[in-house]
């Protein structure tokens, strides 16, 4: 998701910039798919393929419709799903980081598009062209799911975070670096984001657990946006969402979106001992203080 400028350059003099740490990130008006504007790929009929769609921009989120070319999904986040299952809602967003692997049998004569949804728009991101007309052979195609152990959610602890700051949201005292912020500081510091009242990394984590404790956080996003947060060294299960309608399941993920003013409460067992990052996988919101850390004994 690249910003060129009208000479179709990258436009390096606007990166940085303190409206878009603010607002929802810095967003481009170009997008490639492996490197390339939107192209063209062969595929045999009959054949089955799976489509790893990985979103590494840095801040847009994607509307994409896998029912729309009958793919199943296989994983998300990299951790395969109990069969190949078709999605019960469309579209559905990938936001920064968020991977999902796609079950695609292409018959013949069935050539699609990957298309970005949002806005309304149908933006063909890439193209795939159909050859042959082999009839699709395998028929029961899936990953062997990774053993991941269950949190144990009756006995779990429950950390609160509470996320704040942004345009058109209140932020509270916020601490940085140790210090409370005032006036020009949350601009000079570049600093428009908090979790827990501390913008960027505190000294002491969020919290601390012990090797394979079941830990829930249960996340209020009172921003105004759009978050992609990302929990480093584990895979979690979304337990509960407060103010959304879809019903996603409880896959294995390592970051979820949530919406403005929505609660979510995930769950894991902190089975990887270490240091580990919790943050907004949007990187202007990370750098700008949505970011912190957490402590496995
Ligand atoms: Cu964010």
């Amino acid at each position: 998701d690249w910003l060129l400028g009208q000479d179709g350059a990258l436009d390096i003099l606007s990166l940085g910039s303190a409206v878009d740490w603010s607002h929802g990130g810095r967003l481009g008006n170009w997008l490639t798919v492996n490197g390339r504007p939107p192209h063209e790929l062969d595929l045999n009929a009959g054949e089955a393929y799976r489509l790893r769609l990985m979103n590494v921009s840095n801040a847009r989120s994607f509307e994409i419709d896998p029912n729309s070319f009958d793919a199943k999904i296989l994983a998300f986040d990299g951790q395969a799903t109990p069969q190949a299952q078709v999605l019960g809602y469309s579209p559905m967003i990938l936001g920064s980081a968020q991977r999902v692997d796609l079950l695609v049998q292409p018959r013949s004569g069935g050539s699609f598009s990957i298309n970005e949804l949002s806005n309304g728009q149908t933006y063909p991101m890439v193209n795939f062209k159909v050859v042959g007309n082999k009839e699709p052979v395998a028929p029961a195609i899936a990953l062997k799911p990774n053993d991941l152990p269950e949190p144990d959610i009756e006995n779990a602890t429950t950390f609160k975070l509470h996320m704040t700051g942004g345009a058109m949201g209140r932020i509270g005292e916020t601490t940085y670096n140790g210090e409370v912020m005032s006036g020009d500081d949350f601009v000079n510091f570049k600093q428009f984001w908090a979790l827990n009242g501390v913008a960027n990394l505190p000294e002491e984590p969020f919290f601390r657990a012990e090797r394979n404790e079941s830990v829930i956080i249960e996340v209020f996003n009172d921003t105004s946006f759009l978050h992609a947060m990302h929990v480093h060294g584990h895979h979690f299960r979304i337990i509960e969402r407060i103010g959304v309608s879809i019903d996603e399941g409880q896959p294995w993920k390592d970051t979820f979106l949530i919406g403005a003013r929505q609660t979510t409460r995930i769950a894991f067992v902190a089975d990887n001992p270490g240091k580990w990052l919790f943050h907004c996988h949007m990187l202007e919101h990370a750098a700008a203080g949505m970011t912190t850390w957490f402590d496995v004994k």
